[in-house]
């Protein structure tokens, strides 16, 4: 990767260092990754799944929470927990991904949640579809985005904030937009947005609003911190484009054994086999090859079906490994065309950062 300022000269809010403060410790522990080896399971355990929590969880009250639908709309309305769990009742397979991941490996360093690639994880929502609600209410024409607002209130780039987003009509009208109130099968963790979230497969995590209140449709494009926060930016006085659909990115689980404090890989020489999930948010995963010699070379693994067309794709390599040092990784290719990149193009805040994994790993002799 080369140095996007190499005069040393970083913008605010970028570290020359390769080393996390404490107060990004702090975020870390808050906001934990995945393990790994939990990408064994189809549905991540809900205590495995990562989190990304910007401010407080709020407390939240299933029997008096209300969503309100309002702005350019026809029909106001307020709907209870028990309207919303009387609605038609959807289950989906949802692969989500924050858009920081992979944040920590850039040079210089974005400093917010110190991601490696640990980001993700797959959940089965449960929750009512978002759009017969919209066409209920009745969008009037002149609006062109629903503004989501979450519970949690917080200050961020000193603007005191409630967490709010917003869609395009046409990308909130989607069959698959889900207002979510189940993750595996029982009510929503506090932390993951109880008692209801909005579910957005294929985008970025940021867009799924957790302890969702508000639904409100309005006639400009909506400039709150968070949205205009998510674009890809090299200068904080760019426009940038905004950060939108998950990249396509493939993780493995790490094999053999690790060190406890370097979590360096031991394996024994012989047969290995390899496992791993793949996922994009603009098209299916087509291909995933694996490279043992830090992306000299690659071959192609075998791809499993997927449980969803929104949730990962399992792919399994069988590896020949025979004593030595290793650097494993895996890409995905998407039907879109989209592959991992091998070397990361840096952005200010260090968003959508899909550059290939990297395993060092030691074989020793049997
Ligand atoms: N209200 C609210 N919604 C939120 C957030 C938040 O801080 N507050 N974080 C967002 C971000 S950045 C991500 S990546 C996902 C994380 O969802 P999870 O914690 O359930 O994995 O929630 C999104 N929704
Ligand atoms: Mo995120």
């Amino acid at each position: 990767m080369t140095d996007p300022f190499p005069a040393g000269d970083v913008p605010e809010g970028v570290s020359a260092s390769a080393d996390v403060s404490i107060e990004e410790l702090q975020l870390s522990l808050r906001n934990h990754g995945m393990h790994l080896e939990g990408l064994r399971y189809d549905v991540t355990p809900a205590g495995m799944h990562y989190l990304l929590i910007h401010f407080d969880v709020p407390e939240g009250d299933d029997a008096t929470w209300l969503l309100t639908v309002d702005g350019l709309v026809d029909t106001a309305m307020a709907l209870s927990m028990a309207d919303l769990r009387s609605r038609p009742r959807v289950t989906v397979q949802v692969t989500m991904e924050c858009a920081g991941n992979g944040r920590a490996r850039l040079t210089p360093r974005p400093i917010s949640q110190p991601w490696l690639t640990e980001a993700i994880g797959t959940a089965e929502w449960t929750g009512t579809p978002l759009r017969p609600i919209l066409e209920e209410a009745g969008v009037q024409d002149d609006a062109v985005e629903l503004v989501f607002t979450g519970a949690d209130r917080g200050i961020q780039g000193d603007v005191e904030q409630d967490y709010q987003r917003s869609l395009a009509i046409s990308d909130a009208m989607r069959q698959e937009v889900l207002l979510v109130y189940e993750m595996n099968g029982a009510p929503l963790p506090p932390q993951h947005g109880f008692p209801l979230r909005l579910v957005v497969p294929g985008w970025y995590g940021m867009t799924s609003v957790k302890w969702l209140t508000g639904i409100t449709a309005v006639a400009e494009p909506f400039e709150g911190f968070q949205q205009t926060a998510y674009r890809f930016r090299q200068r904080p006085e760019d426009e940038g484009e905004p950060v939108t659909r998950m990249r396509p990115r493939s993780l493995m689980i790490p094999p053999g054994i690790p060190d406890f404090l370097t979590r360096r890989r031991f394996v024994d020489a012989g047969t290995v086999e390899l496992r791993g999930r793949a996922w994009s948010g603009t098209g299916p995963i087509e291909r995933v090859e694996v490279s043992a010699d830090a992306g000299a070379s690659w071959a192609d693994a075998r791809l499993g079906r997927p449980a969803s067309p929104y949730a990962w794709t399992p792919w399994t390599f069988t590896w020949d490994a025979s004593p030595g040092q290793y650097e494993l990784s895996p890409r995905a290719t998407d039907a879109g065309g989209n592959t991992q990149p091998l070397e990361q193009p840096w952005n200010l805040h260090g968003f959508a950062n899909n550059s290939v994994q990297r395993v060092p790993v030691e074989v020793r002799a049997r």
